[in-house]
């Protein structure tokens, strides 16, 4: 049997650089021999996908717990199938997860024990690489966009609700120009 792949779950706030270290870590991952590959959350192509799309580009609105259990359940329905390539030997480099729903969650003031709750007994990560990226230096590469979260005020709260999900497993990167640690292991 194939020696189990690594779950690698890459986090931050947006504008953070997430999808390019990403992609380039699944690059490095394959260059150097292994299975690798990238996967992404929210995944729009889904059901419950296309509605997240839709709330996120502000065509439709969405209580905030209704929301947050629809990230959540977009999580959940790909676990079979992700499970499935871990234990066939494929490394998982995972463009956010459920600490994105904890942090966006609870940053528009929903409580965060509840926000937990959903996402328990997904498969757990491996690694979580977090990129860390003060919110001006964000902005300065070239400004939000125009999704719902993306704005400044709701993005310095984010980014203090991922430093209260923090554990063992975390590895902070610290992106050039953030001064604040969230805690380098
Ligand atoms: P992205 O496609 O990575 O740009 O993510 C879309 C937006 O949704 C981004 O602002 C982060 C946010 N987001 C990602 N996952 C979740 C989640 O599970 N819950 C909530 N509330 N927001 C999320
Ligand atoms: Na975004
Ligand atoms: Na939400």
């Amino acid at each position: 049997m194939a020696q189990r792949g690594l779950l690698i779950v890459v986090e931050g706030c947006d504008r953070s650089g997430k999808s390019t270290q990403c992609e380039n870590l699944v690059a490095q991952l394959q260059q150097s021999g292994n299975n690798a590959e990238l996967v992404k959350f929210p995944d729009r192509t889904t059901q419950t996908g296309k509605m997240i799309d839709s709330y996120l580009q502000q065509k439709s609105d969405l209580d905030d717990h209704a929301i947050h259990l629809l990230f959540s359940a977009n999580r959940w329905e790909a676990m079979k199938a992700l499970s499935e390539k871990l234990n066939s030997g494929t490394t998982l480099v995972v463009d956010r997860y459920a600490f994105s729903g904890v942090a966006f969650s609870s940053a528009k003031g929903l409580d965060l024990e509840w926000c937990r709750n959903p996402d328990i007994g997904l498969l757990t990560p491996d690694i979580v690489l977090f990129l860390d990226l003060t919110i001006d230096e964000a902005e300065k590469r070239g400004g939000f966009g125009q999704e719902r979260y993306e704005k400044r005020e709701l993005q310095i709260k984010v980014r203090d609700e991922f430093a209260k999900l923090q554990d063992d497993t975390w590895k902070s990167v610290q992106r050039e120009g953030s001064t604040r640690h969230l805690g380098c292991h």
